[in-house]
């Protein structure tokens, strides 16, 4: 027989980074032989990345969990998917029943936005838990981006996406795409993305305290001290007014506030604004000059404007930016998307958006979209009390490794009566685990990116079908999920998942029909449900939204409409065309107008005024990302991790100087939440004074099953982040931390 006979392609989207990129998977005998780009995927056209081409690595890594764990004799042990599930809820009722629901504690991390279920299965999971006490990795990531929308646009999740492809000006802050893949702008390929925006004559300017692959490609690179973004921003902001660049486009009418704004910004001029962020004042001058010049423009801020003191005033002031130069809702300014599975913008006005509905029990902050800060998940469970948290859920997340304070946070969860972790792995955080329920391969499940398509460059809808079909008893992320909910709910570990699957389409069906507003307003739900089978789970509920959706085939009225059936059929995705101007039909203010000047952030130009030269002097640490790192979890994979150590402390030629460290040297980075050791690297390509370790590393604890990622362990960068947060929207502070650095020995 011919060998290639037994060869066959299949495309499914990486569910790895944001930049969601089409994979063409060549299968031999029901094993990955090959992973390279799908050329004719609609947005990301052929590009990819070696996480990409590693899937099938990761699929067989003889670490991934097959089997569920349980803890034994203080042992975890291989154990079945029927005494996991009972296990779990032996551990969990008595908690529930004892001490409220409260006690029990849930996690999610950041691969639930990278799965299916976990877009569409957390919710009911939460309805059944009741419990107040939700933290996720969104608090140390982005929540001040959805604080800024809530507050300005009156809707948390509606993100202005910078419009890569049509725009001639791109003034990037704290982000570094070609490593990252980009995020909150979902763009695969943007090295080639911005390569064209300099072909048509526009320029790209990145603002950073390290000259990364993006700064190098760009046309203009400018250090800035970390934290100090306000300054910069506002200093643009300033001179728009002063020099009467503004022009409001087609956000005019549709904003409240602008002569408040220009009060506000008096004080922070580029004079004041280059002390405190180290970029000359004739520099933010032409910046400014520049952006409200160019035929369409964007500025575009990420991780290093987010996870900082001031995250939720940079996420303000970067779309204040956006919008007084005319360039929200232009074609190439930043736009909002609305894909294949989203329905029609319901504006303008609303009920508006706003945190702190209830407080934390410790310390009492608000929250912010129904989570409280990861960063005071340890207070509540190491504080006694009423409220006390006893148990914890972890669904695909690794906080010990991922959030700050991370030794505290390690010794808290050794303290909880009980912790189920949904993972596949037996890593930092599920080593605490009494069950240990792993979804799933990568490449065993369906997949579509319906959270990051809402932040995507153009609209489009994608869906892939498993790869390979799940190992015999497996139960599919969404039963695991639903599992747990009606462990939570009392019906218990035996009850069955699909009836409760089957509850969820049904009541999201009922609601449907009696919206005025839905293409299925007064049809039989009987009949759609019928239409809906046999599907279940996830592909069923995204079924759905394709057919009642903007774009969708509304079940009969719009024959040429999406559906899950229609998307099959397009393996390489079906692109919605580029975005369009939807202003003010997104606005969900009570006003209906766009908020320029919401009161908090008027109030947070005083904290930043009283702190703003306090962290002079010193040195301060950043984190960093590695194109074949994903956050902590891909350590695991030979391919991914060969080379040479990337845990290392980068430092500026002066400071090594200084500090009498040389190339290699072992140096000791503390700060009052702890201190780790890192071999030194030298750079001229990060700013004198400041400092840089990547996150995710730290593998060495005996107890874990991950036998490559020991022999290459580095050490956990957030034992050095004390807890702080940006009070505006709980998210901790990552980026900017003092440190004391010394030789180790
Ligand atoms: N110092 C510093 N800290 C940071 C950051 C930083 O820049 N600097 N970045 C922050 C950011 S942006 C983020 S998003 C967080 C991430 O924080 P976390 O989400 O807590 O951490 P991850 O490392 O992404 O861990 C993901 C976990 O999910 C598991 N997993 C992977 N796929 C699946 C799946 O399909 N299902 C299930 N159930 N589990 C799965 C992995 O094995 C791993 O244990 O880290 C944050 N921490
Ligand atoms: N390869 C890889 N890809 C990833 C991930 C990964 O771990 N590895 N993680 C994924 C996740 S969860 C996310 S959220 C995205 C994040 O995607 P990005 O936001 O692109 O994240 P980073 O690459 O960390 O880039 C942050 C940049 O901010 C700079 N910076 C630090 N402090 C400051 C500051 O105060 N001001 C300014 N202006 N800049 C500052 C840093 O030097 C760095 O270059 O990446 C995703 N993609
Ligand atoms: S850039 Fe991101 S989505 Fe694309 S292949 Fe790499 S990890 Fe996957
Ligand atoms: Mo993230």
């Amino acid at each position: 027989m011919n060998q290639s006979n037994t060869l066959r392609s299949v495309y499914r989207t990486c569910p790895l980074c944001e930049a969601t990129c089409g994979l063409e998977i060549i299968l031999k005998d029901g094993r990955v032989e090959q992973i390279r780009g799908d050329k004719e995927d609609v947005l990301s056209a052929g590009f990819f990345c070696a996480k990409g081409a590693a899937l099938g690595e990761l699929h067989d890594d003889p670490n991934r969990l097959r089997r569920p764990l349980a803890r034994h004799a203080g042992r975890l042990k291989e154990v079945s998917w029927e005494e996991a599930f009972d296990l779990a809820e032996k551990g969990l009722t008595p908690v529930i029943n004892k001490y409220g629901r409260d006690a029990v504690a849930l996690f999610f991390g950041n691969p639930c936005a990278h799965t299916l279920s976990g877009q569409l299965y957390l919710r009911p999971l939460l309805n059944a838990f009741k419990s107040r006490n939700l933290y996720s990795a969104s608090t140390t990531d982005q929540m001040p981006r959805h604080v800024a929308s809530g507050l300005m646009f009156g809707a948390p999740g509606l993100i202005t996406v910078p419009d890569l492809d049509r725009t001639h000006y791109l003034l990037i802050l704290g982000a570094n795409p070609f490593v990252s893949g980009g995020s909150m702008c979902t763009a695969p390929g943007w090295p080639r993305r911005l390569q064209a925006i300099r072909e048509r004559g526009g320029k790209v300017v990145v603002v950073d305290p390290v000259k990364t692959k993006t700064a190098q490609a760009a046309d203009e690179h400018h250090f800035i001290r970390p934290g100090t973004d306000p300054w910069f921003l506002l200093g643009i902001i300033h001179t728009l007014f002063a020099e009467n660049l503004l022009s409001l486009g087609r956000a005019q009418g549709h904003v409240n506030g602008l002569e408040e704004l220009r009060a506000l910004v008096e004080p922070f001029g580029p004079e004041a604004a280059a002390r405190v962020c180290g970029i000359a004042a004739p520099e933010i001058r032409r910046l400014a000059r520049e952006i409200a010049a160019a035929p369409a423009g964007a500025v575009y801020g990420r991780i290093g404007t987010n996870t900082v003191a001031f995250g939720s005033l940079n996420a303000w002031l970067i779309d204040m930016a956006n919008i007084l130069t005319g360039n929200l809702d232009r074609p190439g300014g930043v736009m909002f998307a609305q894909p294949g599975h989203a329905g029609n913008f319901t504006g303008p006005g609303g009920k508006g958006w706003r945190p702190g509905r209830w407080q934390s029990r410790v310390k009492r902050l608000p929250e912010v979209m129904g989570e409280f800060p990861a960063a005071t998940l340890a207070d509540e469970i190491e504080t006694p009390g009423e409220g006390q948290v006893r148990a914890l859920v972890v669904i695909a997340g690794n906080p010990v490794v991922s959030a700050p304070d991370a030794r505290r946070l390690d010794k808290a969860l050794a303290a909880l009566d009980f912790m189920v972790s949904v993972d596949f792995y037996l890593n930092e955080t599920s080593r605490h685990a009494h069950v240990i329920l792993p979804p799933p391969g990568p490449l065993n499940v369906t997949h579509s990116d319906i959270m990051l398509y809402a932040n995507a460059v153009r609209n489009v809808a994608h869906f892939s079908k498993a790869v390979l079909p799940p190992d015999f008893g497996h139960p599919d992320k969404w039963e695991i999920l639903l599992k747990l909910a009606l462990i939570a709910g009392g019906q218990g570990s035996k009850a069955d998942p699909a009836a409760l699957d089957d509850f969820i389409i049904s009541t999201a069906v009922s609601g449907a029909v009696k919206d005025e507003r839905s293409p299925v307003h007064g049809r039989d739900p009987g009949e759609l449900l019928k239409e809906l089978s046999p599907r279940k789970g996830p592909d069923r509920m995204l079924d759905f939204m394709l057919r009642t959706g903007k774009y969708g085939d509304g079940f009969g009225k719009n024959q040429d409409g999406l559906s899950l059936d229609k998307l099959t059929a397009n393996p390489h995705g079906i692109d919605l065309g580029p975005l369009q101007p939807s202003l003010p039909a997104p606005i969900r203010t009570p006003s209906g107008k766009i908020e320029l000047v919401p009161l908090v952030f008027a109030a947070d130009l005083a904290r930043l005024q009283a702190v703003s030269e306090s962290t002079a002097g010193g040195h301060v640490l950043i984190g960093r990302r590695h194109i074949r790192s994903c956050n902590s979890w891909l350590h695991n994979i030979p391919s991914l991790v060969k080379g040479s150590n990337r845990c290392t402390i980068l430092l500026h030629p002066l400071d090594a100087e200084s500090l009498g460290l040389s190339e290699g040297r072992l140096a000791r980075i503390s700060t009052g939440a702890g201190a780790v050791e890192a071999p030194v690297e030298i750079s001229a390509d990060i700013m004198p004074g400041v400092v840089s370790l990547p996150h995710g590393w730290g593998h060495s604890h005996e107890e874990l099953r991950m036998s490559v990622a020991k022999t290459h362990a580095g050490v956990n960068s957030n034992i050095l982040a004390e807890g702080t947060i940006d009070p505006l929207s709980g998210n901790a502070v990552l980026n900017g931390i003092p440190v004391i650095i010394a030789a180790a020995d």
